[in-house]
């Protein structure tokens, strides 16, 4: 395995790097730090009454609709709610007479291409009307990113079916995208999904993506828990064990959670709107509770401390009680201002507070436990040969460049995780696959598949740690090309220097910031430009400083609109500032 690193460190070593400073929130999440000061447990939180009326209420069918009061503003993805309920496309099958109508035919009528492009996605079917009109991404939800080889061998046949237009990937949230899909195909593939185990509901628009937890869970010999349980149960209860959960299907947008199971955390807590952080309270093992952690075009904010440990019998409880607040309580006028932490902001943190534990099965939340992660941890790389906790057996990590997939790469990742390990595959945040289980005698052979010449278990220090978003490829928002041109860069950074140390560079289309440049080492944010012509095309911002692990802190941006055409020598600029990289010496 490679030795241990300290990302963290190698950032903060060099002087030009943005000063830490906390960004537009009060206080700032270090998940160890002890809770800020609150007022007392009972002392009333300063809002006016009026503010905490629930704004949406349930209707005869069961579904949470805005109340007529609260109809005034609305921004338009509500307008298409109210309008027709987007579950009932799943919970009354309506998907099945859009696909024996066919896509064109939906397609003729303004209702209908609200079901394409807004309502599906409540159904995890994303239309890319831009980009390849008439098919489909289709987002899973995988907990904790686990899936077993024959869920990888049966996706893997869906996007086959689609020949060059099929592709799948890894994605930020360690869950898996399939693409090429056809609406007439849906019910179909529900089919299998169903006779997999697996389900794409309630992963898009307003509703909570997929539940992020320590890839190394359960097979950790240094983990301080195992978080595949507490996803799983997390999971079941968003999506009702696949069933759909009503009643947290019209938020007023979308909710990201996380399990911390790891000293090195792997999770990104920081970015989460729900992020549970192992902590102690009278010897019981629970959880602290961190908030409102996002990232948007408007704004980017740390989650921070609620003050709130829940034992960890009482986790589902918990996110229940936060996603209910959320739903009822959270402004749907403006959508740029609709985060979960535009609510904490504007009600206040103790406030917020109140309303989660009121609506806890006891009303109350007891204050903040004492954090179990260790601040001084170095970070370690999961890639290579790894023991795990159990005596004889290993985790191998693998390199998925920038996380793409085709079928026939997801075919042989099922057959060697069958073949050599426990049938078993894990996901990343970086868009990597971890195969545990390898027992010691079979790591040889492991490593001479030759499915690990095209994805190596022992990537570069650039190569490594290169996290890219869809981009215009496929994403109708990106305003560059993302993947191809991530790799292509690295690729020539790699010609050209010798780079010490593992670098994290996470690059992302738009400022939507999907790729997370702001957890990045180096982030890169497509941007209009300009060329030497001063001709508009395709650029980036530049991103420096972003922090994962105990001392999280956003990057910033420290360059703007870069033309993509002149990057290479910016950034290895950069790498020869900030990262100790030299330049390879030139063969006579
Ligand atoms: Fe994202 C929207 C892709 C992780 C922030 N995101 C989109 C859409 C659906 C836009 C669209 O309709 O085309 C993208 C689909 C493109 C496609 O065809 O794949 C898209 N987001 C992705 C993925 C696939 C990026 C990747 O290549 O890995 C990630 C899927 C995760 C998953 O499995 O569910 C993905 N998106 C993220 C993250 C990272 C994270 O969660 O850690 C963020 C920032 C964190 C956050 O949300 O707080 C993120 N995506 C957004 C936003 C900005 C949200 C906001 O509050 O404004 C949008 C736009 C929106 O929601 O209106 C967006
Ligand atoms: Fe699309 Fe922008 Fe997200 Fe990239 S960051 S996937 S371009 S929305």
């Amino acid at each position: 395995a490679a030795p241990p690193q300290n990302r963290a460190s190698v950032i903060s070593a060099t002087e030009k790097v943005p000063e830490k400073k906390p960004r537009d929130v009060a206080a700032k999440a270090v998940a160890t730090a002890p809770p800020p000061p609150m007022q007392g447990e009972s002392a009333p939180p300063q809002v006016d009454a009026e503010r905490l009326v629930p704004r949406v209420a349930k209707n005869e069918e069961g579904f949470w609709e805005l109340k007529k009061e609260f109809q005034a503003s609305l921004n338009p993805a509500e307008k298409i709610k109210l309008g027709a309920e987007p579950m009932k496309l799943f919970t009354e099958m309506r998907i099945k007479d859009l696909a024996e109508q066919g896509f064109a035919e939906v397609d003729k009528t303004k209702e209908g291409k609200d079901d394409i492009d807004v309502r599906l996605k409540w159904m995890g079917l994303f239309h890319r009307r831009k980009r390849t009109p008439g098919r489909f991404m289709m987002r899973l939800k995988i907990p904790n990113g686990i899936v077993t080889a024959k869920q990888t061998a049966y996706l893997a046949s869906v996007i086959a079916k689609y020949g060059a237009d099929g592709c799948a990937d890894i994605t930020t949230r360690q869950n898996y995208q399939l693409r090429g899909i056809l609406l007439e195909d849906v019910p179909e593939i529900m089919k299998g999904f169903e006779e997999h185990g697996l389900s794409a509901i309630q992963s898009g628009m307003d509703n909570v993506r997929n539940g992020v937890g320590s890839p190394l869970a359960g097979i950790d010999p240094e983990e301080i828990l195992d978080t595949i349980p507490y996803n799983i149960a997390l999971n079941d209860y968003i999506n009702n064990n696949k069933k759909g959960n009503l009643d947290i299907t019209n938020l007023p947008r979308k909710w990201n959670v996380a399990v911390v199971g790891t000293h090195d955390l792997y999770e990104h807590p920081h970015i989460n709107d729900l992020a549970y952080m192992p902590a102690t309270k009278d010897g019981v093992l629970g959880f602290n509770i961190l908030v409102g952690g996002f990232f948007s075009q408007k704004r980017c904010a740390e989650a921070i401390p609620m003050d709130a440990w829940v034992p960890s019998d009482d986790v589902v409880p918990l996110c229940k009680a936060v996603l209910e607040a959320f739903r009822d309580l959270g402004s749907r006028a403006n959508r740029q201002k609709a985060r979960m932490m535009w609510l904490i902001d504007e009600i206040g943190l103790e406030a917020f507070r109140e309303e989660v534990a009121k609506r806890m099965p006891t009303g109350t939340i007891p204050r903040a436990g004492t954090d179990m992660v260790d601040p001084t941890w170095k970070r370690r790389s999961y890639f290579g040969v790894n023991k795990q906790k159990q005596a004889g057996l290993n985790f191998v990590g693998v390199l998925v460049p920038v996380g793409r997939l085709q079928a026939d790469d997801m075919f042989e990742f099922a057959r060697v995780a069958e073949e050599y390990g426990s049938g078993e595959l894990r996901m990343t945040v970086e868009q990597n696959f971890i195969i545990p289980n390898v027992p010691d005698d079979k790591v040889e052979a492991f490593l001479a598949d030759p499915l690990f010449k095209k994805f190596t278990p022992f990537p570069s220090n650039l190569s490594a740690n290169l996290v890219s978003c869809t981009g215009s490829q496929f994403c109708g928002v990106a305003l560059i090309e993302t993947k191809n041109r991530a790799l292509d860069i690295t690729a020539q950074l790699e010609a050209s220097l010798d780079v010490p140390t593992p670098v994290r560079m996470h690059w992302t289309g738009c400022p939507n910031t999907c790729g997370q440049v702001q957890v990045a080492d180096i982030g890169f944010m497509g941007a209009a430009a300009r060329d030497e012509n001063k001709k508009p095309c395709e650029g980036v911002d530049i991103f420096l400083g972003g922090r994962i692990g105990s001392d999280s802190h956003l990057g910033e941006c420290v360059k703007k609109g870069v033309p993509v055409s002149q990057l290479v020598p910016v950034v290895e600029e950069l790498l020869m500032t900030h990262f100790g990289a030299t330049r390879k010496a030139v063969a006579a």
